[in-house]
């Protein structure tokens, strides 16, 4: 085979339980405050959603994920954190996760890494890339929830696959635009199909 595969991993929505651990937080802080179910999701931005349900609620739904320990208690979601390592040991793979800190940086970015040794362990912490840009960053596969990834790059090396999410599983499937239904979906496929 050629060249070596570089695999871009999302975190949030991808490896992390971002939707269930902030509906958790969300409900036990503001038990009084009417919410969405993950059901009733639709588009990436959470603050958003709760803004139209209420404008008072999009600052509400901020203060979750600006906390202390949001980030650093998210659960794995399932499968994920074995396809990386799996992933990792694969001849001719490099594995990093890209993920975009929120700019209420007190937390964020240290909880970020905490979850990753905690889950991956300390030597993947060699694989973080922190980054509000991803396009920037050169790779060929990016596999991300957020239906619409863009940046200063016009033409990202990776191919975006859309990794689905309660927030992004009712938009059509644009035939240009390949999805991964779960961690139990055949990622070994994707992988192989980018090889040369
Ligand atoms: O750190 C996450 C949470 C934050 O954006 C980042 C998304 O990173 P990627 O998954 O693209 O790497 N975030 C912020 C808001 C609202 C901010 Br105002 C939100 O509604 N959803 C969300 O995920």
């Amino acid at each position: 085979s050629g060249k070596r595969l570089r695999v871009l991993i999302d975190m949030d929505g991808v490896l992390a339980d971002f939707e269930g651990g902030f509906l958790k937080k969300y409900r036990t802080r503001y038990p009084e405050e009417p919410y969405i179910t993950l059901d009733e999701r639709r588009g990436f931005w959470v603050s958003a959603q709760y803004g139209q349900l209420r404008s008072d609620l999009c600052e509400k739904a901020i203060s979750i994920w600006e906390s202390k320990d949001f980030f650093m208690e998210l659960e794995p979601l399932p499968g994920g954190v074995e396809a990386v390592k799996e992933m990792a040991k694969m001849d001719n793979t490099d594995v990093f996760i890209c993920t975009s800190p929120i700019k209420h940086y007190k937390h964020c970015p240290y909880e970020k890494y905490a979850w990753v040794e905690k889950h991956l362990g300390h030597d993947f912490l060699e694989q973080v890339i922190l980054t509000r840009d991803k396009t920037v960053v050169t790779g060929d596969i990016l596999i991300d929830d957020k239906p619409d990834i863009h940046g200063v790059e016009p033409r990202p090396t990776w191919e975006h696959v859309l990794f689905t999410a309660c927030h992004n599983k009712h938009l059509p499937v644009s035939p240009s635009q390949r999805r991964l239904l779960s961690w139990a979906d055949d990622w070994r496929a994707i992988l192989n199909s980018k090889r040369q």
